[in-house]
């Protein structure tokens, strides 16, 4: 758009002008610029290498024991292969701790806990656990029982989401006291035909899966501690920042195929007043907007917006602000 109004290259007609408007530009574009979302992915399995989650840090338990469970890697898929479906009565699965339990008279099963699982699913940040799979079969013997379940609990154990995997549909477990693990919100899906990438992210009250990349199910997190069963079967449901995948009922069995699991965490970012995960103007004019005493009602500040860590806000945290703008470190 040569000499168009949005023009910004500078001509020997009419310099200054331009510059006016130039500059004015570069401000509406930095206060309009969404704000960018750093975020940390940890690998918490990955079956190129070759090996099951049990040797990349998950803890894998099968009850009862000795069982009739079908563990192995599947060089043709390229994946971890699961299978309960031989005795439907057998649970098996991932898990991302474990507590120290009683295996029988005098044999103690120590507690582990997977490396590089982060301690830190903090819900009101937000994160998404996501993980590829496949459902080979599924059977139940009833509605509320799903073969190939996962489990993910924040940082708060009393706000977690259980999702059942059927070969046709994708559905929630109830919470609370009185409809405790019956089935609730669902959505019809053929979980058997492809490998699939789900993301269930976890922001705030709610949980979102996404298959594919596509928004599939949501809904409220659910608090499942009033699960009566004793350690280390209750485990699960009152242990904050945990992941399961697997079958975890005596009523319903599967067969799947794991291909990867991983967590994605969003970056704390110095400066990050408004809790936008990026730093920009509006941090600054947040910042300068409470020191000038100005009302921000409704506003919550980041902490992250005391950079210098003293406690307070100042202007030491104003000009660390704007520095990073100008260097583009945002
Ligand atoms: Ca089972
Ligand atoms: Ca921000
Ligand atoms: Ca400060």
């Amino acid at each position: 758009m040569k000499n168009g109004k949005n023009d910004c290259r500078l001509s020997e007609y009419g310099k200054e002008r331009r510059y006016g408007f130039c500059f004015t530009l570069l401000m509406v574009v930095f206060l309009m610029l969404p704000s960018s979302a750093p975020a940390e992915t940890i690998t918490l399995y990955d079956s190129t290498s070759g090996s099951l989650p049990g040797a990349q840090g998950w803890v894998f338990a099968a009850l009862p024991l000795p069982n009739s469970v079908a563990q192995n890697f599947d060089a043709d898929t390229g994946a971890a292969h699961l299978d309960t479906t031989t005795k439907t009565g057998d649970s098996a699965g991932y898990f991302s701790s474990i507590p120290e339990y009683e295996l029988g008279p005098g044999m103690t099963s120590p507690a582990r806990s997977h490396p590089d699982m982060p301690d830190n699913l903090d819900r009101a940040a937000g994160f998404v656990v996501s993980f590829e799979v496949r459902i080979d079969s599924e059977a139940h013997n009833y509605e509320h029982r799903a073969g190939f379940s996962v489990i993910v609990t924040s940082d708060d154990f009393a706000k977690a989401i259980e999702l059942g995997f059927w070969e046709g549909e994708i559905w929630a477990q109830e919470g609370g006291t009185e409809n405790l693990f019956t089935h609730a919100e669902g959505v019809a899906r053929d979980t058997r035909s492809q490998m699939t990438l789900y993301a269930l992210k976890v922001e705030g009250d709610t949980y979102e899966l996404s298959a594919d990349g596509t928004p599939i199910l949501s809904g409220p997190l659910r608090d499942y501690s009033a699960f009566s069963g004793a350690p280390p079967l209750n485990y699960p449901y009152q242990t904050p920042n945990f992941i399961f995948l697997g079958d975890d009922t005596s009523s319903a069995s599967a067969a799947i195929r794991l291909k990867s699991v991983r967590v994605t965490l969003p970056v704390t970012v110095p400066g990050d007043a408004d809790g936008s995960r990026g730093v920009d103007l509006r941090d600054a004019i947040l910042i300068l907007k409470i020191l000038a005493g100005s009302e921000i009602s409704g506003t919550e500040i980041e902490l992250s917006a005391d950079v210098d860590g003293d406690g307070m806000l100042g202007i030491a945290d104003v000009v660390y602000i704007l520095r990073a703008i100008g260097q583009g470190t945002n």
